[in-house]
Parts: structure tokens; sequence; C-alpha cells
């Protein structure tokens, strides 16, 4: 019964990167070409913990940055019973953020080292390929005004490039870094090319753990 595992794909960058977009087009590419594949997205904001992260995100309601924090890494454990189930089944998961976007995110603010933030994502399913969608602020400016949500500032966008940054050192991620400045299709092949040797990668190997 042990067929081929899906890989586990995460597009993270910040906001106006086009990661949204992409994911679409790669689930879609990849059905296409006969891969089953389907888009995540965190946070998932239609569980009861996502509602809670959704009514802060927009401002109907205020929480302590620590349990804010941890509210975003417990909705990604509520899901990993899918996830696994998914992968286990051979279906390629094409996320729209992840543990990344929960740490850059809590350790731009002050006060919280990059360490502290990670903890409650260690071991989560290890992704076989993270892609950072790669755009400067002043392209970032010409797709328009930020919205309306927590975070969405130029100042505290930069702040979470630099976090950004740090993480996309550690050696033991799959990262690759894509020039989100390009037009959309471009993006897309360069995207479609990554995933495509990852999923080849990961159907022998076992499902890792994330900062293990
Ligand atoms: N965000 C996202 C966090 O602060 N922590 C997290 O763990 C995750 C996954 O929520 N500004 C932030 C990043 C975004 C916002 O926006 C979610 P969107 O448009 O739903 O991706
Ligand atoms: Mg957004």
């Amino acid at each position: 019964m042990a067929g081929k595992r899906g890989a586990l794909i995460v597009l993270e960058g910040v906001d106006k990167a086009g990661k949204t977009t992409q994911c679409h087009k790669l689930v879609q590419a990849l059905q296409q070409s006969g891969r089953p594949a389907e888009m995540m997205r965190f946070p998932d904001r239609t569980t009861t913990i996502g509602q809670l992260i959704g009514a802060y995100l927009e401002n109907r309601s205020e929480l302590e940055d620590h349990t804010v924090h941890l509210l975003f890494s417990a909705n990604r454990w509520e899901l990993v019973p899918l996830m696994k189930r998914k992968l286990e089944q051979g279906t390629t998961l094409v996320v729209d953020r992840y543990a990344f976007s929960g740490v850059a995110f809590t350790s731009a603010k002050p006060a919280f080292s990059l360490d502290w933030c990670k903890q409650p994502d260690i071991g989560l399913p290890k992704p076989d390929l993270v892609m950072f969608l790669q755009l400067n602020p002043y392209e970032a400016a010409l797709r328009g005004q930020f919205g309306k949500e927590r975070y969405e500032t130029g100042v505290f966008q930069g702040a979470v490039q630099e976090k950004f940054e740090q993480l996309m050192t550690d050696p033991s991620i799959n990262w690759q870094v894509i020039d989100a400045s390009q037009d959309i299709e471009d993006v897309h092949r360069g995207i479609t090319e990554h995933s495509l040797k990852a999923m080849n990668a990961a159907q022998n190997l076992p499902l890792g753990e994330l900062w293990k």
C-alpha cells in the first residue's frame, strides 16, 4: 500500500509579493499535469482558533502579543493530522504562509527573540521546499496601498523582511529565493520548476520535523 507521498511546499514573503496568486497557479498547473495537489493557507481563519486570529488581524479585538503568537501556532497544529493524511495519500500541499511567517511577524515586534518565537512550531511537518518571494519595498509600493489589517505598514514589513532574511540563513531548510518582481508567468515557471524537483525528491524520503 505504501504509495509515494506528496510534498509539502510553502510560499513565504512579505505582503504583496504575490504568494496567493502563485499558490493558486501552482496547484492548478500540478492538477492539470495529473499530480494530486491542494492549497492550504495560514492562518486558516475558518476554525475556532482561526476566527480569533481573524478578529485580531482585522482590529476587531485585542490580544496580548505572546498569546496571539501561540494561537497562530495552534492554528497550524490543529491542521497537522489533516496535512499528514493528505501527504500520505500522495497529495502535494501548496501552503500560503507557514511557521516562517509566524516567527518573522512576531519577532519583528520589540522584545521577541527569534529563538523564543520558534519554540511552539518545533516538530511541525517540515516543508520539502520553502520559496521566498522576494520583492523590494519600492516594487511593493508600486502594487498599491497596503490593506487595513494589523501589520500592514511599510515600517513593520521592513522589520519582517529582516527577520525572514535571518531565517533564510538556516541550512536545514530547503529555501529558494524567487524574484517576485518578474511578470506573473515567469515567477510561475520558476516556482513550478523548483516544485517538481522537490516533489521528486520527497517521494522517497520520510516527512521531516521542523527545526528538530
Ligand atoms: N501572520 C501569519 C502572523 O503574524 N503569524 C503567522 O503565524 C501567520 C501564518 O497574518 N500579515 C500574519 C501575516 C499576515 C497576516 O495575512 C495574514 P494573509 O493575508 O491572510 O496571508
Ligand atoms: Mg494579506
